[in-house]
């Protein structure tokens, strides 16, 4: 493996015209016109798109038939940088708009990728009722404890205690717990990681494109900026050095028991997955009862029994 110092100086020989760098595996994957993206040093989302990116060459999924959706935040600018057909849509919209994209165009895989804000508060609404009915949607939520976009604000994941711009005195209010909501209302896979887990990010995201049904992966992101240097966690690197140590890999612990505390120990593994109808799968039998043959059916799969 290169040192950074030799790495240093296979760019800057690149940049003069000396050597030429092999090509970045994801590259294909991503929007370069876009770049430099608006990610701040150290901040843990772009890792989780190296894994997303590698997780959907590896899927051998037609990406023409892949959409991502995101609302808004620093997490929902992915959408405006993977090369796929891609939307930014407004602040806590991304499920609904993903739910009716998927029920117009059923033979699509619909990924939903955003914050913890826009997903969890605004957006916790349309969560709860997406998983309650198994919607096909693979939703992956980065989860830094903030509103990040907007200044670091206290959100609905912010551990008891921690300092965010608008909780002075430490945050009281008790956070959820993603994983054990997303399995309480319905989802057929819940996961999570921290961006430090990137082998496994990929390795859930891949389940989580095969499956079908409501998925669920939480990612715990680091935001230096705005949530650990204000909580004396350091920067992206001390973060990586806190998942690291604090993780424990516990797969199909109860979600019960996977609740974050303020620097305490982080439950990550996959807890749930399960097979349970979806949305479509019922909408279809359910209507066919009435219809019988004059029923036609939404989907691919869509088979009169
Ligand atoms: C209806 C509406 N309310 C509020 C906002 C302001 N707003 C934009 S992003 C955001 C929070 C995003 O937080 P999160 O989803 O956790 O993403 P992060 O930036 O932390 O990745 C808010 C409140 C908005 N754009 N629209
Ligand atoms: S503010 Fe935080 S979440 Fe947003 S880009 Fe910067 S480090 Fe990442």
């Amino acid at each position: 493996m290169s040192t950074p110092a030799e790495i240093a100086n296979l760019l800057s020989e690149s940049m003069e015209g000396g050597v030429e760098l092999p090509p970045n595996p994801v590259e294909e994957f991503l929007r370069s016109d876009r770049m430099p993206h608006i990610w701040c040093p150290g901040c843990g989302i772009g890792t989780t798109v190296n894994c997303f990116a590698r997780a959907l060459l590896q899927s051998k999924l037609d990406l023409n038939k892949v959409a991502v959706v995101s609302g808004i935040g620093c997490s929902g600018r992915v959408a405006g940088y993977v090369k796929l057909d891609s939307f930014h849509t407004t602040h806590g919209r991304a499920i609904p708009f993903a739910t009716g994209l998927k029920l117009a165009n059923p033979d699509l895989t619909v990924v939903v990728y955003s914050g913890d804000g826009d997903l969890a508060a605004i957006g916790g609404n349309h969560f709860i009722h997406a998983a309650r009915r198994n919607v096909d949607l693979k939703v992956i939520l980065l989860n830094n404890f903030i509103y990040g976009m907007t200044g670091g604000q206290v959100g609905p994941t912010t551990p008891g205690t921690a300092m965010t711009t608008t909780t002075p005195y430490g945050c009281f209010e008790e956070p959820f717990n993603l994983p054990h909501l997303a399995e309480a209302c319905g989802a057929v896979y819940v996961a999570r990681w921290t961006a430090f887990h990137v082998r496994q990010i990929a390795h859930s995201m891949g389940e989580a494109l095969r499956k079908k049904g409501f998925t669920f992966i939480e990612i715990l992101s680091p935001c230096p900026t705005l949530y650990s240097r204000r909580n004396r966690l350091g920067d992206g690197l001390d973060m990586m050095q806190y998942y690291r140590e604090s993780s424990e890999i516990r797969h199909g612990a109860n979600t019960k028991d996977v609740a974050i505390t303020y620097q305490g120990p982080i439950v990550v593994g996959k807890f749930v997955d399960i097979e349970r109808p979806t949305f479509l799968e019922n909408m279809n039998r359910q209507v066919a009862r009435t219809l019988d043959t004059q029923y036609v059916g939404v989907g691919e799969d869509y088979v009169r029994s």
